[in-house]
């Protein structure tokens, strides 16, 4: 036996091996500790509405069956490589199965019923997520422009104009984005429409997002269901700063929203502003202006 100097190739060799496995054990622990919460979701971000529960129980429904079949899928295929693997004394080719009608069949069936599976539970949550039969507490207009938002508080007759991100680099750009705010609890819609080109209106926390089409109104509700700053953004490359076309999300307690709603007509913003391609003139609390239901 020899002892291991430094100037081994072994000693290197093992010290290296050291530091990996510890580097390995260290990453795990982190990811175990950290991201129990986060795996639970299935890696989504924590969801801030009422409708996040459903969403993620449907990713992680989807991902999990697809999981399953794929252990099924890999199981067969090491299956049939060692079971059906070429022997020494094997000559020319093995049984050949054509024209075998039950295999068909079950191919064919199997698959059916999954993507039935599949299709029952996306349609039965999207028809919840999309429906907007109920009455809003709040209504806000959200108009996409190249290349930031504004926002028309219907209810209140108001509204924000966002001004362009300018991406610095330096702390303190959050405060200067568009800040779109939402009471706490309350039952909002969102009447999507756009001033020029296609945008889309994202809010991670929401696990949302709606493409805003020029000349259509789109429309959904959610609750937000939690006080906080979230971070909202486009989500359909709309043009050359499409990447600056940032927001945030305040949703605040009623008394807080009530407030900065007054604010903004202290400030002068009264009534709305154009919302949609053709530019028509809005009267200040004239809720007329709100593009009529698509099918309506
Ligand atoms: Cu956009």
């Amino acid at each position: 036996m020899r002892t291991l100097r430094p100037h081994d190739h072994t000693f290197f060799r093992m010290k290296r091996r050291g530091l990996t496995v510890t580097g390995l054990a260290l990453a795990c622990a982190v990811a175990l500790s950290g991201c129990g919460e986060s795996l639970s979701r299935g890696l989504l971000p924590h969801g801030v509405t009422d409708q996040t529960g459903r969403i993620t129980n449907l990713w992680n429904g989807s991902w999990l069956a697809a999981l399953g079949v794929g252990v099924v899928v890999w199981g067969l295929i090491f299956w049939c490589v060692v079971a059906y693997r070429r022997r020494k004394d094997d000559v020319g080719l093995p049984e050949q199965l054509r024209y075998n009608v039950p295999i068909e069949i079950f191919f064919t069936v199997v698959p059916l019923f999954m993507i039935a599976v599949l299709f029952f539970y996306t349609a039965r949550d999207e028809s919840a997520l999309l429906d907007t039969s109920k009455k809003p507490d709040v209504t806000v207009n959200v108009v996409g422009k190249q290349w930031s938002w504004d926002f028309n508080y219907v209810e209140a007759g108001t509204f924000e104009s966002g001004t362009q991100a300018e991406l610095t680099g330096m702390p303190g750009v959050a405060a200067t984005l568009p800040a779109l705010y939402l009471p706490v609890n309350q039952r909002v819609e969102f009447v999507l429409t756009s001033r020029d080109v296609i945008h889309s209106f994202w809010v991670p926390q929401f696990l949302m997002k709606m493409d805003i089409v020029p000349g259509k109104v789109n429309r959904f509700q959610i609750k937000p269901t939690e006080i906080g700053t979230f971070q909202g953004k486009c989500a359909e490359l709309c043009g050359t700063y499409h990447s600056q076309m940032l927001f945030q999300v305040k949703v605040v307690s009623q008394a807080d929203y009530d407030a900065h709603m007054a604010a903004l007509l202290a400030q002068g913003n009264v009534g709305m502003l154009d919302n949609s391609l053709s530019r028509e003139k809005i009267e200040p609390g004239d809720q007329q202006y709100l593009p009529k239901k698509v099918g309506n």
